[in-house]
């Protein structure tokens, strides 16, 4: 009888959902393995090879200002500068498949103007030999913290499902394109990047609540 118990306890110690459903960098503890591509195209795949980093960690100023930190990138040419993801934006990611990707952006420099690059913001990401990208920021960036969401699915970014999911199984990196400006002038920032798993539908939660069920009554009618 022990070990049937045991075995009931074991079931109900199971962890329910053992993929992750959010990654995400508010840069609180250093760059955090985040850096920069330069290209000679807009929306270029092929780094160029660069020796300026446009790329430092502001100490200060983020969202919720004094004390909060930032990734800053200072234009340092002509080409185009791209933020290149870090840590924990690799490998296999199918688990985000439709789920929300969120971002928190800004133009510190210049404060007035309309040299905008429409490309600014355009989202890349590399997987499985393949890529897919689309420009999330259609407008000018502000002096002001803004936060933009999309949803990250095949639809969302033009490809078919069969393309889509050959890269999220195997993520080798991700660009955010953050030359905004025409000109070497610019400087901007990115903090509180994040990606969220799709909520569980319902009819496998309701699955579950019957099994749980069944096994309450199980129990009951055995050890009680
Ligand atoms: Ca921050
Ligand atoms: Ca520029």
């Amino acid at each position: 009888m022990f070990a049937k118990f045991s075995a009931f306890v074991l079931l109900f110690s199971l962890p329910l959902n053992t993929y992750a459903s959010l990654i995400t960098e508010d840069f609180s503890s250093g760059v955090n393995g985040w850096g920069y591509v330069q290209t000679s195209d807009a929306d270029g795949t092929t780094p160029l090879s660069t020796s300026t980093s446009p790329l430092t960690l502001a100490a200060n100023g983020g969202p919720l200002g004094t004390g909060d930190s930032y990734l800053q990138y200072t234009d340092v040419d002509t080409n185009f500068m791209h933020a290149v993801f870090g840590t924990g934006w690799s490998g296999d990611l199918s688990a985000f498949n439709n789920g929300t990707f969120s971002f928190d952006y800004i133009q510190t420099a210049p404060t007035s103007g309309s040299s905008f690059i429409s490309d600014f913001g355009f989202f890349r990401i590399f997987g499985g030999g393949q890529t897919a990208g689309i420009d999330v920021i259609p407008s000018n960036p502000s002096v002001n913290w803004t936060t933009q969401s999309f949803n990250f699915s095949a639809a969302n970014f033009g490809v078919s499902n069969t393309v889509w999911n050959t890269i999220l199984s195997d993520v080798t990196g991700i660009w955010l394109n953050v030359e905004s400006w025409n000109g070497v002038t610019e400087v901007v920032g990115i903090d509180n990047i994040s990606l969220t798993a799709a909520t569980v539908s319902e009819p496998p939660t309701l699955s579950l609540l019957i099994f749980l069920l069944a096994c309450w009554m199980f129990v009951r009618r055995r050890f009680l």
